[in-house]
């Protein structure tokens, strides 16, 4: 009998990109429930091609599940996947709450598959998004050259905050549409948005923000220290070097990072072209003479993280620097749940 999944925050951002992605790969489920909040129980989706009603989240709505997904804000699943847990399941989680848990696996398929079977909490972590995007890439390079210190700039789309962040974005952007003097010196943007500044702390039409997530010690920010502690947790590497820069723009889906990564021996373009070329999960964009980047617009809808603009510093022999896009809703966090739910049905199934 194929097991029993559950899917928690069904009816989200992350929740709908995760109903398209069960509809689309190989069937590995038996019953798939639907979970979310009370306000959206008696709600019917579409799960491979059949209507599934929501139910409200409870202790018995884990009754016979094997593998609980959650898709839902921290607070939430630090309450409820040690519930699904004590009715028997495996939780899944995608929220921040428990991935630097010592005691939680912090898990990247293509990277760190056997990870998953280390669960002595019954919980298994999906990485945040940010990371997500470019540790598919950094680690196979890891591999071959030795890595010492990522030095990380990310450029993050808004439907990283959620649906709210889409809304506010489109919102804006109609509010500033036509108006040929807007971000001049002459023409406040600010006015023109007016307050409505959704889950951002400033206006993100014809701009760019510095800053995403909560405010940290030392004027880090939250998805920064992610970044941070996530790429050193997943690669194994607890000494690893690595400062970062989030800044907000105003992409609907996409999540890009400018990656300087230094290594221990000397690389070189072609060789990291090579070895990012057989890497699973990547695809390589980067032909600039053509116009060829990786980029939100195109990466959108895709799994692979899309890398581009590889190039060796020109000061520094073991360095290099290149670009990474990959679409936040999938491999930063739908897809990488649902590969790891996969691993635990094959797991479950044998
Ligand atoms: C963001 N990484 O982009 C966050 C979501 N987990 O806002």
């Amino acid at each position: 009998k194929l097991p029993t999944l559950a899917v928690v925050g069904a009816t989200g951002a992350v929740g709908t990109v995760m109903l398209e992605i069960l509809s689309s790969r190989k069937n590995v489920w038996g019953e798939i429930r639907l979970i979310a909040s009370a306000r959206s129980a008696g709600k019917r989706l579409s799960v491979r091609g059949e209507e599934v009603e929501v139910i409200a989240l409870s202790e018995e709505a884990f009754d016979g599940v094997d593998v609980a997904m959650f898709d839902v804000p921290d607070e939430i699943s630090a309450h409820w996947a040690p519930i699904a847990v004590a009715r028997g399941a495996i939780a899944v989680d995608n929220s921040g709450a428990f991935r630097m848990d010592p005691d939680v696996p912090l898990v990247v398929p293509e990277i760190n598959p056997e990870q998953t079977r280390n669960r002595p909490k019954g919980i298994i972590a999906n990485a945040n998004c940010t990371t997500l995007a470019m540790i598919v890439a950094v680690a196979p390079l890891h591999r071959e050259y030795g890595l010492r210190e990522l030095v990380l700039a990310s450029y993050q789309a808004v439907s990283g905050a959620g649906q709210i962040g889409i809304d506010t974005l489109h919102d804006q952007l109609a509010k500033v549409a036509g108006d040929r003097i807007l971000g001049s010196r002459t023409g406040n943007v600010r006015q023109a948005i007016g307050d409505d500044l959704g889950p951002f702390p400033a206006p993100l039409a014809l701009n760019v923000v510095p800053w995403a997530g909560s405010l940290k010690d030392g004027g880090w920010s939250s998805e920064e220290l992610k970044m941070r502690n996530e790429s050193r947790k997943i690669l194994g590497l607890p000494d690893l070097k690595v400062s970062a820069t989030c800044v907000r723009v105003p992409v609907v889906t996409g999540h890009s990072v400018a990656v300087h990564a230094v290594f221990g021996s000397e690389v070189d373009a072609d060789g990291a072209r090579e070895v990012l070329g057989g890497a699973p999960g990547v695809i390589i964009v980067d032909d600039p003479a053509e116009g060829e980047f990786p980029m939100p617009i195109d990466a959108v809808g895709t799994d692979p993280s899309w890398v581009g603009r590889i190039r060796r510093a020109v000061d520094d022999p073991r360095a290099l620097d290149f670009f990474v896009t990959g679409d936040n809703l999938r491999k930063g966090a739908a897809l990488n749940t649902a590969q790891i739910a996969e691993l635990l049905s094959a797991e479950l199934s044998a």
